[in-house]
């Protein structure tokens, strides 16, 4: 399938609307999920363009996990979680709303279910 440029991703990675940046470096962008589902829910994506997992480059994969690893343990160590959930959609048919690929990091504790979307 093809990609979207004008994905809100998109729009976030050209600074044409606002997000909560955390985290940043040559490939890759972090930024908080405007709809969390946990305390500390956040999202990983690469800087190019790729519009999810079936269609990403070894490099971009490879650099999306280094990315959630190392914010996995900052958000964990931050929110006091006992755990980390990672999240990742494909296709609408997969759950899939934002056409860039993304990962999402859910902060877990002890005994505590995640919040419904929306
Ligand atoms: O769902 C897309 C995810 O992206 C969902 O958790 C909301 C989040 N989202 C949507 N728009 C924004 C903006 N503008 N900032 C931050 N987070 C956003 P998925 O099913 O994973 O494709």
């Amino acid at each position: 399938m093809a990609y979207d440029p004008d994905n809100i991703f998109a729009k976030i990675l050209r600074e044409e609307i606002p997000a909560n940046r955390v985290y940043e470096d040559a490939q890759t962008l972090a930024f908080m999920d405007i709809m969390p589902r946990a305390d500390g829910h956040l999202l990983v994506i690469p800087k190019t363009q790729c519009r999810n997992l079936l269609d990403a480059s070894p490099e971009q994969l490879s650099a999306v996990i280094a990315t959630t690893q190392k914010l996995s343990q900052a958000v964990m160590k931050a929110f006091g979680a006992d755990g980390v959930t990672i999240q990742q959609f494909n296709e609408a048919a997969g759950g899939q709303e934002v056409f860039h690929l993304h990962v999402h990091v859910l902060p877990r504790h002890e005994g505590k279910s995640l919040r419904p979307p929306g």
